[in-house]
């Protein structure tokens, strides 16, 4: 066996390593490319209020925040985010279950704040 062949082996042994221990990372190589779906956080809607997406497709949310920090909160999911004016928040997200699930803002931006929230509708 030659030494080039050999480096192959190796790292062909490395991935299969670090599939084992990271999972999800190798799960998002492995997939297509990323859906991207911009979400506009505003006093005191997100924009869209509701986003399908489909069961086992990987979605990259991108948050804007027009006027003050907000956040992003979908319990369902285990994800949150800070949305900072000027800034772009990413939140990845592979939906595994079908359903309707809810997602709010977090953080107080003001009256209204409460009625903050939004729908992610998970299809086949
Ligand atoms: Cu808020």
């Amino acid at each position: 066996m030659n030494l080039a062949r050999r480096r192959l082996l190796g790292a062909g042994a490395g991935a299969a390593t670090a599939l084992a221990a990271g999972t999800f990372a190798a799960l998002v190589f492995a997939q297509p490319a990323e859906q991207v779906i911009r979400i506009t956080a505003r006093k005191f809607a997100f924009l869209p209020g509701e986003i399908t997406l489909k069961k086992g497709v990987p979605v990259v949310l991108e948050f804007t925040a027009l006027e003050v920090v907000m956040g992003f909160s979908a319990p369902d999911f285990n994800l949150r985010a800070d949305l900072i004016p000027g800034e772009v928040a990413k939140v990845r997200l592979l939906p595994q279950q079908i359903g309707r699930f809810e997602f709010l803002c977090d953080i107080f931006c003001g009256d209204g704040h409460e009625g903050m929230h939004g729908t992610i509708n998970v299809v086949a």
